[in-house]
């Protein structure tokens, strides 16, 4: 089942029908005993909606923080490594990359996140940015994971590779990070077979495209959760980016009016126009 943030409210889709759901508040259903026996309950019990093809889809986000894990694959410990060997930050990220002690950081707030359709932004004060796209996990406020969505850990590589202790600027910033189209709500591992994709359309053409699998993701999503709540609590749940396998090649830069894709079969395409400039060109 998937569920859907909509400016007509939430539904639940299964076998291809769309279900209103009753609770309108994403917090609550994030937080559900059971969430999955609950949107059982709705297809079972309520008609097919025939309004949620005019409904715009929003973010599937309420007042969730969004965290990041980095160099869990070896695709994105090579491509920091090289971007930093200049200046002297390359060996940390082969040494997280064989830690047992993952690396966490913050990534943003629901003010900053884009939804589908809507555009993320790159910073006007880098010269080289990127998108990076990852599974993310939704994280009830217990800590068990219930959902898996798509997200966009944009990202500014000169700023992070000219000093590793700029990766907040680097990450965080307004429209920096994309999630969607829905949550695929699931408490079950997904295959390491599950290909995760992306293309970049510039002037309507390929710019860039990409694929991986869950297979070369190094660490477990569970463990990833469980460092997260490792001496934090989230009264909201949370959302955790799982790290990027898909970097593209050193001469690439996104562009104002690129179009970027990402898709995970079971959850949809999250795809997203970037801009650059003042925030409210973003919404
Ligand atoms: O270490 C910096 C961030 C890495 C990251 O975002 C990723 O690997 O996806
Ligand atoms: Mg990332």
């Amino acid at each position: 089942m998937k569920l859907y943030r909509t400016s007509n409210g939430n539904y639940v889709e299964d076998g291809g029908k769309y279900f209103r759901i009753p609770e309108s508040d994403f917090d609550v259903l994030v937080a559900h005993d059971d969430l999955g026996a609950y949107l059982r309950s709705v297809v079972d019990g309520e008609k097919p909606a025939i309004d949620f093809a005019s409904a715009r889809l929003e973010a599937p986000i309420g007042n969730q923080e969004v965290w990041a894990a980095g160099v869990t694959y070896f695709r994105s410990r090579s491509a920091r490594m090289a971007e930093s060997k200049d200046t002297g930050g390359g060996d940390f990220y082969d040494r997280v990359y064989t830690a047992e002690r993952p690396e966490l950081f913050f990534k943003a707030t629901a003010s900053r996140v884009a939804g589908p359709g809507s555009n993320v932004r790159i910073r006007s004060d880098a010269k080289w940015s990127v998108p990076e796209p990852e599974l993310t996990l939704l994280i009830n406020p217990r800590g068990q994971i219930i959902g898996y969505t798509a997200g966009n850990d944009m990202s500014s590589r000169d700023i992070e590779g000219e000093n590793p202790l700029y990766l907040p600027q680097a990450k965080v910033y307004d429209r920096s990070c994309a999630l969607g189209p829905c949550i695929l709500v699931s408490s079950d591992p997904l295959p390491p077979t599950m290909p995760i994709r992306i293309e970049i359309l510039r002037g309507g053409k390929a710019a860039f495209s990409g694929a991986t699998t869950l297979a070369e993701l190094k660490r477990k999503p569970a463990d990833l959760a469980a460092y997260l709540f490792r001496e934090n609590t989230f009264p909201f749940g949370t959302f955790l980016m799982t790290g990027t396998g898909i970097v593209p090649p050193d001469d690439f830069t996104l562009a104002p009016g690129d179009k970027v894709r990402i898709t995970i079969d079971p959850i949809g395409t999250l795809e997203n126009e970037v801009v650059q400039g003042p925030l409210r060109s973003a919404v």
